[in-house]
């Protein structure tokens, strides 16, 4: 067997993709146990950025896509160079964000589109990332009702065959690397 395929075998592909500012480095970041809070404030990606991340045992090859306006069509245009073995990828909405909801949504869909049949092999995952513990607090307006909706939204954006989860993300809570 050749090292190429070796690899194929054991490391993972995972794609983070959204609209900008939605927290997809941050989120990257956080996996690799990288503290925050140390870091000066990232800067927005520029096309694709490719790393690997090893946890406990398994290998990962993770592509954090740029969500700036003028890199969303260019993903979309070199999807199949881009897409392909791929086995999860990540859609990060910023539920803060609440004014692109339907940008957000719109991208969600083309992706989904471009995606057709070829979803069988590939985990599908939704973060609404974001939900920080004190969102309640610092964000009052965005209401249990308001995110019902968007999730609502979500599901009616997605096809049925879509094998997808929907998760609640904060860098400030789930990121966080646990030892029992
Ligand atoms: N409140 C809050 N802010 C976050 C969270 N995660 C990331 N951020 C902030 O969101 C901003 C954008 O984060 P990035 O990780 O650069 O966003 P991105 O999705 O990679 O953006 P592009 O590279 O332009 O696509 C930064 O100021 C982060 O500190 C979170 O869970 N909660
Ligand atoms: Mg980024």
């Amino acid at each position: 067997m050749s090292e190429n395929k070796m690899n194929n075998n054991t490391t993972k592909k995972i794609i983070f993709i959204g609209l900008d500012n939605g927290g997809k480095t941050s989120i990257v970041l956080s996996l690799k146990g990288l503290n925050l809070m140390s870091l000066k404030s990232s800067n927005p990606t520029r096309g694709i950025e490719t790393s690997n991340l090893n946890i406990n045992d398994e290998k990962f090859n993770i592509w954090d896509f740029g969500g700036q306006n003028q890199y969303r069509n260019i993903h979309l245009e070199d999807f199949k160079k881009n897409f392909q073995e791929t086995d999860k990828i990540i859609y990060v909405i910023d539920i803060q964000d609440q004014e692109r909801y339907n940008v957000a949504l719109d991208y969600l869909m083309k992706i989904t589109k471009k995606l057709g049949n070829k979803i069988d092999k590939i985990k599908f995952s939704i973060f609404l990332h974001k939900s920080d513990p004190n969102l309640k607090v610092t964000r009052p307006d965005l209401t249990d009702e308001i995110i019902e909706d968007l999730i609502t939204n979500i599901k009616e954006v997605i096809p049925s065959h879509f094998w997808n989860e929907i998760y609640k993300t904060s860098i400030y809570t789930v990121f966080e690397r646990i030892n029992i």
